[in-house]
């Protein structure tokens, strides 16, 4: 890991495949890129075979650009839909058993502590809601409660999209579904409740349709994640084929969904705003003066 994998061995350049070239000169690595520039380097994660329209490939795009140093970054998933996407990136994957993807970032995140000490080496898990909640459930819980220094991403379309439509504990009471054809009969999932009980040091909801707030969110998860304490992100990431939702509603469809029951909301707990503040110039968490605390 580090910048040197993504140099050109001297005397080699001419040499290598195109899409290589391209990504060692115009790639994000070494550099800071943002959202707001997509369209003007060549990103991690361009090609991927999933369905047009989804909404988790926007996701993970946008969180992939959002990792603060994609050359130190490591990301870990398993069995869905979203590891057809992140499999395709320039940056090391991992492909757990379906579920034990926080088991295994869990091995990795202390390995790559041990091998590399104070250097920072980012573990990123993304993952669908039915690999994290429900068969990964005890995995995700356990390395919340053990404080492993990494950040879980929920990958929440509401369903197992991978395998065509099966209710996850994160789809919503009542809703119909291929595979639940008389409707589910529980409520979702309260992991946002679970990751705060837990101890995660961030724990915030996003939809893909405010691409500034997705990479503000990815980045402090991540960061916080090297040295304070777990970080949990879940987002609304709709399958747009096991809801029919047509795709060119896709981005009205995850608005809708977080005016109505997604909304944005963000959990810092003191000692990540205290880090955010000291370590990487975070205003808004800066300890107010004292005057501005006697006025408020
Ligand atoms: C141990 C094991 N059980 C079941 C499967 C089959 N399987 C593959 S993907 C998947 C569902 C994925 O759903 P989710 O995790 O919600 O991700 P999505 O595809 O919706 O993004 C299942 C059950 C598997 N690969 N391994
Ligand atoms: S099945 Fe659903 S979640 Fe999977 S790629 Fe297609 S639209 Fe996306």
């Amino acid at each position: 890991m580090g910048l040197d994998y993504v140099k050109f061995t001297p005397g080699f350049e001419k040499f290598m495949p195109k899409e290589y070239r391209d990504m060692v000169e115009h790639g994000p690595f070494g550099k800071k890129t943002t959202v707001s520039q997509m369209g003007s380097f060549k990103e991690i994660l361009e090609e991927h075979p999933m369905c047009a329209g989804c909404a988790m490939t926007l996701f993970i795009r946008l969180a992939i650009i959002a990792f603060p140093n994609p050359e130190d970054t490591i990301t870990v998933g398993t069995a869905g839909c979203g590891r057809l996407a992140i499999s395709q990136a320039a940056i090391p994957f991992v492909y757990g058993n379906y579920g034990d993807q926080n088991g295994v970032a869990s091995g990795l995140s202390r390995g790559l502590r041990l091998r590399f000490g104070d250097k920072p080496k980012d573990v990123v898990v993304i993952a669908g809601d039915g690999g994290m909640a429900d068969i990964g459930f005890s995995c995700t819980l356990h390395s919340w409660f053990r404080k492993e220094k990494f950040t879980t991403i929920m990958l929440d379309n509401e369903v197992y999209g991978n395998t065509g439509g099966q209710e996850s504990g994160m789809t919503t009471k009542g809703a119909v579904l291929k595979m639940a054809p008389l409707g589910k009969k529980f409520e979702k999932m309260d992991m946002i409740g679970m990751a705060k009980l837990a101890g995660c040091a961030y724990v915030a909801t996003v939809v893909p349709n405010n691409p500034r707030r997705v990479e503000s969110v990815i980045k402090k998860a991540v960061l916080i994640a090297r040295e304070v304490g777990p970080t949990y992100v879940q987002a609304y990431t709709s399958c747009n084929i096991e809801y029919a939702i047509p795709t060119d509603q896709v981005m009205a469809d995850a608005k809708t969904v977080e005016d109505d029951r997604y909304k944005f909301s963000e959990y810092v707990s003191d000692e990540a705003k205290e880090y955010l503040a000291e370590r990487y110039g975070y205003k808004e968490f800066l300890p107010k003066p004292a005057a501005a605390v006697a006025k408020a």
